[in-house]
């Protein structure tokens, strides 16, 4: 549930649905070895060129495992306020409205989890919480080792971790930047900052049946090399084009939608750019979105790969470690902020 007074309410509402994105970029994964991947591999670069955003088909993750997940999750979302808020924890965890720590609020319930190289687990700082599992006796600890949300989320967590190292050697491929783990490794490692959300956005309140539309997720960038989305078939991502223009994205619960991060724009010198997106809520259909999203190591040093750089080329940015960026982006931070101007040299 969701409880926001009417003031809070006036503060995230929205003035008007925007139009749909005209043109989605799809990347099929399935392609074997040879033209048919090259092909790929072109389509995924002018995508993340153009728009930082694109789709994913042929992407291997069982469908039946996603809306296993997916109903688990749900479930989850049910269970009496009480108990979800047994699962609140630093920094993450269960939560409602409140995104971040800047102040930022949204139409919104979530469950932010660390993927760990042992599994899904809340962030080690709560792994002794109780977060209770859907479809379980309500007060089963996550960290349990029969939890069916959590047995689903790693399952989940590992296969979408799996197709999205494989979609960065497909980039790195298609940038010519070898090895082909160049990238892929920094999600890979057993040490990688891998994050999985889960969304929910239920129904529009009724005192705004017949206003405007609510924010669900305030517009900002990813800080993470790249970013996996995959929603239940309901509307309300929108994302930004270069010129600043909002287009809505036409829901696709059989795909999967990828985003450039703020890391992978370091990485590639600013070849690509993090897309700007936010999540607006008209629908009487809740949402529920699970993103997963792919950050480097802690103690890694980001900063542009040499091989995209160009013979003599500058750096557009200094270099930092992940771990200085991620603590920069919960100090205080707004989404809306743009946190990488501080690192341009
Ligand atoms: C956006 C991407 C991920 O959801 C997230 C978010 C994080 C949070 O919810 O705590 C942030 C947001 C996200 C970017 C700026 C900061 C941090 C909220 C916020 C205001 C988990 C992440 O890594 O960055």
């Amino acid at each position: 549930m969701v409880v926001l007074a009417k003031a809070e309410l006036e503060q995230i509402a929205l003035p008007a649905a925007q139009p749909p994105l005209a043109h989605v970029r799809v990347v099929d994964l399935s392609a074997g070895p040879g033209a048919g991947r090259a092909a790929a591999a072109r389509a995924l670069v002018s995508a993340c060129e153009e728009q930082g955003f694109f789709k994913v088909t042929g992407h291997g993750v069982p469908l039946e495992l996603v809306r296993a997940v997916e109903a688990a999750a749900a479930g989850f979302f049910t269970l009496p306020q009480a108990e979800k808020e047994a699962a609140a924890g630093k920094p993450v965890g269960y939560a409602s409205k409140r995104i971040g720590t800047g102040g930022d609020l949204g139409w919104i319930e979530y469950l932010l989890l660390s993927v760990t190289s042992a599994g899904v687990v809340p962030a080690a700082s709560f792994a002794a919480s109780t977060l209770p599992c859907a479809g379980a006796a309500a007060a089963r600890s996550l960290s349990e080792p029969s939890c069916p949300l959590r047995e689903l989320l790693e399952e989940y967590a590992s296969a979408v971790r799996r197709m999205a190292c494989g979609v960065l050697e497909l980039m790195a491929e298609g940038l010519g930047v070898v090895p082909a783990d160049a990238i892929s490794r920094l999600v890979a490692d057993d040490d990688s900052d891998n994050m999985l959300r889960v969304n929910h956005y239920p129904p529009r309140p009724e005192l705004h049946q017949g206003g405007s539309l609510l924010t669900g997720f305030g517009e900002h960038t990813d800080p993470q090399i790249i970013s996996v989305l995959r929603s239940n078939g309901t509307s309300g991502l929108e994302i930004a084009a270069r010129d600043g223009a909002w287009a809505s994205v036409p829901p696709d619960a059989d795909s999967f939608f990828i985003n450039v991060g703020d890391a992978l724009q370091v990485l590639t010198n600013g070849r690509f750019s993090s897309v700007k997106h936010r999540v607006v809520v008209s629908s009487e259909r809740s949402r529920v979105s699970m993103i997963f999203f792919g950050g480097p190591p802690p103690g890694e040093r980001l900063a542009p790969l040499r091989q995209l750089m160009g013979d003599g080329g500058s750096s557009r940015y200094r270099e930092f470690t992940w771990k200085e960026y991620k603590s920069s982006t919960h100090r205080g931070s707004r989404l809306v902020d743009d946190r990488l101007c501080r690192l341009e040299n």
